[in-house]
Order: C-alpha cells, then structure tokens, then sequence
C-alpha cells in the first residue's frame, strides 16, 4: 500500500461540481482517501486566461503502481472532457490531475517525473497540500512537537 498527493485543478464548466466529480472517482479508482484540502479560488499561473481556477489537494493510500495510478488519473481526465493536452502552453482545462508524490518514491521518464518538478514554485498546489498534509497529521494523533 503506497500513500499519494495529488494535486487537483479546474478552470472550466462548473468548478465545484468537477471537484466533487473528480474526489469521488478517485475514491472509487485509487484508494481510501486519507484527507481533503478545502478549495482554493486561485488566479491562472504561467499561462493568461479570464477563468479563475478552483485548486485543491486530496492523499489517498492506493494498491496502484505510479505508472497504473497516471492511468487511471488520465482516464478519469479524459471521461470528465479534458480535451486539452498541455504540451508547451498551459491552457483552461475541466480538470487537471497532478502526481504530486508517491510515498518516497523518484521517477524520472516522458509521461512521469515524480514528485512534480515545479510544485515547490506553486502556490496554488502547496498550500492545499499544507492543508490536507495537516489534517493526516491530526488525524493520527501525531501533532508535532518543537523541539
Ligand atoms: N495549473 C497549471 C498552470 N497554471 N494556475 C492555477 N492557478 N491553478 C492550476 O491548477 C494551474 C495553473 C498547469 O497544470
Ligand atoms: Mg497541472
Ligand atoms: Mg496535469
């Protein structure tokens, strides 16, 4: 059983229905869900574009590969409508999925780098990330203490 971060995002259609869509085939396709970010409202990064973005971090613990868990993340892509492939330019999409990282896991090919070579630059991706991370910590009773 391996522990995974991904990283959601939405700028197209209804925003919060395609959150609540994409949080319940991930349940259904990958695993348990270990925690849930709330929703962050975040404008276009990298790219220009008049639709806002809804952004969110989900954990879950999955029985997936890394390169079975990036196919079922594009299948869930592609039958939610996602016709855009970002290759090179960054454009509005109904959802984007994002390994952000697979237990300590390192990959470096074409279709996978994990963990996400540019998460640590992107405030829209760390800070729901802090969030979810946060509530796993809580959850297992393990609040950190300073030393
Ligand atoms: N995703 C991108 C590029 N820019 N900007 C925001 N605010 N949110 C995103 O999810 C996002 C982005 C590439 O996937
Ligand atoms: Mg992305
Ligand atoms: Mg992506």
């Amino acid at each position: 059983m391996a522990t995974v971060f991904l990283g959601l995002g939405t700028n197209l259609g209804d925003k919060k229905n395609n959150m609540a869509t994409v949080v319940r085939l991930l349940a259904e396709r990958v695993g348990e869900v270990l925690a849930l970010s709330s929703l962050h409202e975040t404008q276009p990064w990298g790219f220009e574009s008049e639709n806002a973005f809804l952004n969110a971090a989900i954990i879950l613990n999955t029985r997936l590969s890394p390169f079975g868990l990036l196919n079922v993340t594009k299948q869930i892509e592609l039958e939610m409508g996602r016709k855009e492939k970002s290759n090179g330019s960054y454009k509005d999409r109904i959802i984007d999925i994002d390994i952000l990282m697979y237990e300590d896991v390192v990959i470096q090919t074409y279709e996978l780098t994990i963990p996400h070579p540019l998460m640590y630059k992107r405030e829209f991706v760390m800070k729901p990330l802090a969030e979810a991370a946060a509530q796993v910590v809580n959850v297992a009773g393990e609040t950190p203490k300073l030393p």
